[in-house]
């Protein structure tokens, strides 16, 4: 076994061949393309180039056929050609008014997930105004998330990671439908799932998953959130602890299924190749996987050597059938099942795992809301194979479950979807959202345009895409958000980390122009870097205006009034309980001793809505934020003797500054 890290570097040297050259080659020179359009805006004497080397082909080619106006659109996208980009878009006319009046509400609900940030961010659609954030794999002084005792052991448990970076958010479904339960997000950065409770919409809980390195596709299983998935995307040896390290050949990448409820984790599959984006199935059966590196490499000549890799589409209840069989390794405390190829459990005529070639290096799975197809966007090659979802049951050959593959454009990343039957795809490298029709596109033939629909250009280089409820059966087809990873020339300069560029498309009008009715509305700067989004109409969200104690009674106590006190529990434990409310706290002053372990706990009392108290202890970074009838403790060794002003963070009352309390910490 010492002798296959030789072998590993032998076998790379050994297939350094003249197609794998190209293939990189290909990629710096679209990896150029792109960067010659960020740089075009200063560039300006730059000679303008549509061509893509490398790929044989010219943006041109992707245009469809007959529509001219397209191609001049298109170069108007390009900023080397414009010098600068407008936030004025003109509509035709038959748009409705994505702007909200003052004091009306937005339709939607958007979640957005904050990448880096770690965060979900809320905005209402179509208005695009930012409602607020929900700190999830981050510490957040507004929301006291991380400072109160109970979110920061949730944070501690889950690893005691400062940040978290989240990707996918899902949303919770009963018979397909969002049901204003939950949202699940992953942090790939630290291989977690969270989950937020959109009663609160606060952060409820964090599991950190065994053996697995980097989160990164994350869906809940349709129709009935029976489970939430995760696919592990770095591939590491099982387990991680050591072992193998120089054996790339053992590394695996793993497939989780997690109890929604408990947030445990119930089961996981090892796979070849590196697994990616993932959906389900609406009926249960299905968990459908994009994937790469079906080469294992570790380096990038490596992950991109050959023409294919495999879709993985996960048989969840043959699955759960191995497991209860005991067919399974235990690691980590976890059962896990073998869906490598050869794999007994692969070999007979009921695999549990379903290899599914498609061209290189594919992005995503999206399923459709009727639940017939799974689209997964080719992101190296021009094209979205469509994969029938019946026929992974019923066809013997996993590669005839491919019935359609229309070439879209370049760099296609993800696929949304609207009410009438058609898709949307993202052209990384186009810079543009191409509208196709699904069933034309499963009757013609592949490679073929015939599908296309029309084509919009954006600003610039968008990753996700989606249209409201796109990802339940209960898609609306009105207004599309396309996440641009650049945004370049659009906003004021706020110097070098540029904002994201998020547009709001129109898709209510189909039309025979050369953008297919699709019309941009709206440019929306957006804080690094969201990730993806979906969005629910705003009668399925029922968040609580304030605190029902009785969903913490029992694990917190609620501090009326009149019981707001000091305990002291021995020579160095102080438990102070407090009430707040406009304009005082329950406690005007309390006394500790220097080196006391001070927990305490405070009430906001308050019945109105929209009243929150803050607690802040200077110098001792005590932050609570209290929400009315919420409770939140917090724990602090008090070792600074002295006088320390309690003060309220929320603009409360008019005597909101006077609204004051004092710790006195007397020497020992
Ligand atoms: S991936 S830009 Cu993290 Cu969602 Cu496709
Ligand atoms: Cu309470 Cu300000």
């Amino acid at each position: 076994m010492s002798h296959d890290s030789v072998s590993a570097g032998a076998d790379r040297e050994g297939s350094d061949s003249s197609g794998q050259e190209s293939t990189l080659a290909d990629h710096e020179a679209q990896l150029n393309a792109v960067l010659a359009d960020v740089e075009g805006s200063s560039a300006d004497d730059e000679p303008i180039s549509l061509e893509l080397p490398g790929l044989g082909m010219n943006r041109r080619d992707f245009m469809k056929a007959g529509a001219a106006v397209g191609t001049v659109s298109a170069l108007a996208g390009c900023a080397s050609l414009t010098g600068g980009g407008t936030n004025t878009q003109t509509t035709s006319g038959d748009v409705p008014d994505h702007t909200v009046a003052p004091g009306e509400h937005d339709e939607y609900y958007g979640f957005w997930s904050g990448g880096h940030a770690g965060d979900i961010r809320i905005f209402g659609l179509p208005s695009m105004r930012e409602l607020t954030r929900i700190p999830v794999f981050n510490r957040e002084p507004a929301k006291g998330y991380g400072f109160d005792d109970e979110t920061n052991a949730m944070l501690e448990d889950a690893g005691g990671y400062t940040w978290g970076d989240s990707h996918h958010p899902s949303l919770s479904e009963t018979d397909g439908k969002y049901d204003g339960n939950y949202l699940f997000v992953n942090d790939k950065a630290n291989g977690r799932v969270a989950r937020v409770n959109l009663k609160y919409f606060e952060t409820d809980a964090i599991t950190n998953v065994p053996n697995v390195q980097a989160v990164h596709g994350c869906c809940i299983q349709s129709p009935n959130t029976d489970y939430l998935f995760a696919n592990s995307e770095f591939r590491t040896p099982l387990p991680n602890d050591g072992r193998d390290v120089t054996n790339p050949e053992k590394y695996v990448s793993v497939f989780t299924a997690i109890d929604p409820e408990s947030m445990a984790v119930r089961w996981q599959v090892q796979v070849d190749g590196n697994l990616d984006i993932l959906d389900t199935d609406k009926d249960g059966r299905w968990a459908i996987s994009s994937a790469y590196n079906d080469e294992e490499g570790v380096e990038i000549e490596e992950m991109t050597r050959d023409d294919r890799d495999y879709v993985k589409a996960f048989d969840v209840p043959a699955i759960q059938t191995a497991v209860d069989n005991g067919e399974y390794e235990e690691v980590n405390g976890v059962p896990v099942v073998d869906g490598r190829r050869d794999s007994l459990l692969n070999s007979g005529e009921n695999p549990i795992v379903r290899y599914i070639p498609t061209p290189k290096s594919p992005h995503c799975v999206e399923v459709e809301p009727n639940g017939k197809y799974a689209m997964v966007a080719g992101k190296l090659s021009p094209t979205v194979s469509i994969i029938d979802i019946e026929k992974l049951a019923s066809e013997p050959d996993p590669a005839k479950t491919i019935v359609g593959q229309p070439k879209v454009g370049l760099g296609p990343l993800h696929t949304t979807f609207d009410d009438r039957g058609q898709a949307y795809t993202s052209l990384f490298i186009d810079s543009q959202v191409v509208k196709w029709d699904i069933e034309t596109a499963v009757d013609s033939p592949d490679n073929s345009e015939d599908a296309i629909l029309g084509k919009i250009d954006v600003h610039y280089n968008p990753g996700h895409i989606q249209a409201i409820q796109a990802m339940s059966t209960e898609p609306i087809g009105d207004w599309l958000v396309v996440l641009n990873k650049l945004s370049k020339d659009r906003f004021l300069p706020v110097g070098p980390i540029y904002p994201d560029n998020d547009q709001l498309i129109y898709i209510g009008n189909d039309k025979d122009d050369e953008t297919g009715g699709m019309e941009l509305v709206a440019d929306h700067p957006v804080y690094p870097e969201p990730h993806d989004a979906i969005f629910a109409t705003k009668d399925k969200i029922a968040p609580a205006k304030t605190w029902d104690k009785a969903d913490y009674e029992g694990e917190k106590e609620y501090v009326s009034e009149t019981n707001s006190r000091v305990n002291r529990i021995d020579d160095t434990t102080v438990e102070a309980y407090a009430s707040v409310k406009r304009s005082e706290y329950g406690l005007r002053d309390f006394t500790v001793k220097e080196g006391d372990q001070v927990t305490l706990t405070v009430t906001n009392i308050e019945g109105s809505q929209d009243i929150v108290h803050g607690v802040a202890i200077p110098e001792y970074d005590v932050n609570l934020a209290l929400a009315p009838q919420d409770t939140r403790e917090v724990t602090f060794r008090a070792d600074k003797p002295g006088v320390y002003w309690i003060y309220c963070t929320y603009f409360c009352s008019a005597l909101h500054l006077e609204m004051r309390s004092r710790m006195l910490v007397e020497p020992r």
